[in-house]
């Protein structure tokens, strides 16, 4: 401790000696003289990039982000130190060439914004293909004024220089300039900018900086210079881990698809629905344990709870995502291959070929749509619906946001579901047949904009009679206050928007043709020890029971894994009391949903990893990108290397051991078939997709 004291008191000392012969010395005056040039170049790349926010982005928070012009001014004077290595004549060049770079950064982000809302990205550049056709609209319509602006560094910066030129200044700085020293001095300046920066980050800026796809919240805190670099690294990664181990994935691949049991036999839902409309429903954050839950009396979610007992009710169903949620599920619907071990499908392996279902249903004739009411980027969705087969995917600028409307994300799943009825209406007038896709957005984490979820209280309300024969209600919180408790709310919200859409295609006849499928995206991401105070309340202490306590539930990692299925329906308005209408309890994954759908509908991809439940039976399994898997008798989890048993049938080592090898097979052939685009007919010669 004492040896602290003294280092600290050291190290003040030291400080408060420096900063006294800075200004005794008028070393800060000194050092501006001798580097005006080089501060020069700093300010104006600093402002461009601020002009940039401010042009783009229209709100204080955005363009006066202390984070963002701290990491501009980072990286801006890091790669400027360097101009003191080169001899003086050549110094004004290399600031020169980087204010280029950095002012051409500006102005393409610049344009791209006014078009596309969202900016650029380097893997975007093989879609410039498509520009030619585009080209006159382009230079008419996308560049401005404004994209011009950002000239402005360059010529200050010549101007800066001649006049610096004009007053011999170079010749009397030259003197003193030490190329080394100066060069460590600046960069020390940055790296202290650095760690300061690095400590102001939280952890929700470092997981959005990594998945990248939030480009506007990563410009807002990281500023447009890093999140270029860093989008230069994830775009170049993808290519590297496809240079190496093609032959190998090729023949794993072929091998797999030859000796695969397909179950893919007929059987008596074979084209039950082929030639109906199709309406998807993407419930964010839907979860199977919040139905059938009930709070005084009142359903979390009776539209689901209706739906699922009027129709075909999947209730062992599972999500299969990685970090790319959403999309991760929106890639496996569509397409039954599994998220990749690194990156996302859908950000980093855009460009690769996929056989999705709305490609699938053109062939049959079919106008395939994706609608969702947030910027078209979330997610690289304009690439990859594009890729999946959606003939058009309707996006944020499709539809009218007023601040009014506004839950969590974005546009609340009320509006954004009235205003895509009128939508499907035009489109059912203009086409014979469509299959549609409509992701909602209220429902996701962290469920806080609770005052806009409308009334639904999660406490316990009882009535208790006095002694005197008076009836007062006493309430005890129970789930109020905790972010369970406000996700019933939110689902509960959105399950009523879900009953409108319902309501508002039915009134438009739009329900009469149609089979409505809907599935949970993945689960709400809730903490553990909320659902442990959900199944073990005592109302009493208003804490959760006793552990000993006879009636306590046991709510362990393996229950809270297990707990995290989602809804799959599939429900049209008369299937009730048919042979469709049941509830199958069989394990499933979102994988099996192209066959299981497939054989309803009338569309086949061999180059898929589920299977059709209805021939699999009880003897499916569903794996998880991160080696997990469960099926009907046990849930397994790899991290552990240990399982839960599900029934009282025996567990042998043997089959553990091959359900095993055998997920870890499938997740590597799915990621070679992404990260090698083994799909690609034109690269490799694969057989039909019906085959
Ligand atoms: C974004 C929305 C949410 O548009 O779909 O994505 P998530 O955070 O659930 O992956
Ligand atoms: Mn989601």
């Amino acid at each position: 401790m004492k040896q602290i004291k003294f280092i600290f008191n050291k190290t003040k000392t030291k400080i408060i000696k420096y900063l006294e012969k800075v200004k005794k010395d008028h070393l800060i005056r000194e050092y501006f003289n001798n580097n005006i040039l080089f501060i020069t170049f700093i300010i104006l790349n600093v402002l461009n990039s601020t002009a940039l926010r401010f042009f783009c982005m229209h709100s204080t928070e955005n363009y006066l982000s202390i984070k963002a012009i701290l990491a501009d001014t980072i990286i801006v004077s890091a790669l400027g130190s360097f101009v003191y290595l080169f001899k003086p004549k050549n110094r004004f060049n290399y600031l020169l060439v980087l204010t280029i770079i950095f002012t051409a950064i500006c102005m393409i982000n610049s344009a791209y914004y006014t078009f596309y809302t969202s900016f650029a990205s380097i893997s975007m550049l093989s879609l410039t293909q498509y520009i030619g056709d585009v080209g006159d609209a382009v230079v008419e319509n996308v560049i401005q004024l404004k994209d011009m602006f950002y000239l402005i560094a360059p010529v200050i910066l010549i101007i800066v220089h001649l006049r610096l030129k004009k007053q011999n200044y170079y010749k009397k700085v030259e003197l003193k300039s030490l190329r080394k020293k100066n060069t460590l001095k600046s960069l020390t300046a940055s790296g202290v900018l650095l760690v300061i920066f690095l400590l102001s980050l939280s952890s929700l800026d470092i997981s959005r900086f990594l998945k990248q796809w939030n480009k506007e919240y990563i410009v807002m805190k990281f500023g447009i210079y890093i999140y270029q670099a860093n989008d230069l690294v994830t775009s170049v990664q993808p290519k590297i881990n496809a240079m190496f181990g093609l032959e190998q994935a090729k023949k794993n691949f072929d091998e797999f698809f030859e000796n695969r049991e397909a179950f893919d036999e007929e059987n008596e839902y074979t084209n039950a629905f082929a030639g109906k409309n199709i309406l998807v429903i993407h419930g964010e954050s839907m979860m199977t344990n919040a139905m059938n839950l009930s709070f005084n009396g009142q359903e979390v979610t009776p539209t689901l709870n209706r739906l699922s007992k009027e129709g075909m009710f999947f209730s062992n169903f599972y999500s299969q995502v990685s970090v790319g949620t959403s999309s991760d599920s929106e890639l496996t619907f569509n397409t039954s291959l599994l998220p990749t071990k690194s990156g996302t499908a859908f950000v980093s392996y855009s460009d690769r070929t996929y056989i999705g279902i709305p490609s699938l249903l053109k062939e049959k004739g079919y106008y395939t749509f994706s609608m969702h009411a947030n910027n078209a980027d979330f997610w690289n969705r304009r690439a990859m619906h594009n890729n999946l087969g959606y003939d058009k995917f309707y996006s944020k600028v499709d539809y009218q946001v007023d601040k009014e409307n506004i839950i969590g994300l974005g546009l609340s799943d009320k509006e954004f579901f009235r205003q895509s009825i009128e939508k499907i209406q035009t489109i059912s007038t203009e086409h014979e047949k469509w299959y549609g896709l409509l992701i909602m957005l209220s429902n996701h984490t962290p469920f806080s904009d609770v005052e806009k979820y409308g009334e639904f209280p999660v406490d316990i309300k009882e009535n208790v009679t006095l002694e005197d024969g008076t009836v007062e209600t006493k309430v005890y919180p129970y789930m109020e206050g905790t972010k369970l408790g406000n996700y019933f709310k939110s689902i509960h919200y959105a399950d009523s928007a879900l009953g409108e859409l319902l309501t508002g295609l039915d009134e438009k006849g739009l329900l009469d043709n149609t089979i409505v499928v809907l599935y949970g995206d993945h689960d709400a991401r809730l903490p553990r020890k909320d659902y442990n105070r959900l199944y073990n309340y005592d109302k009493e202490t208003d804490d959760i029971l006793d552990r000993e306590d006879e009636n306590y539930k046991e709510y362990d990692s393996y229950q809270y894994e297990l707990g995290r299925k989602v809804p799959f329906i599939i429900w049209s308005k008369d299937m009730k009391g048919t042979k469709y209408n049941f509830e199958n309890k069989n394990t499933m994954g979102m994988y099996d949903v192209v066959p299981t759908l497939g054989n309803m509908l009338g569309f086949k991809n061999k180059y898929i990893l589920g299977h059709d439940i209805y021939n699999i039976k009880d003897n499916n399994i569903v794996i998880f990108p991160n080696g997990n898997w469960v099926n009907n008798k046990l849930y397994y989890s790899s991290q552990k290397a240990a399982y839960l048993p599900l029934t009282e049938e025996v567990i042998t080592e043997e089959e553990i051991n091959n359900n095993t090898e055998k997920t870890n097979k499938m997740l590597d052939i799915s990621n070679d078939i992404i990260v090698f685009d083994l799909l690609n007919k034109d690269k490799f010669n694969n057989e039909e997709k019906g085959g």
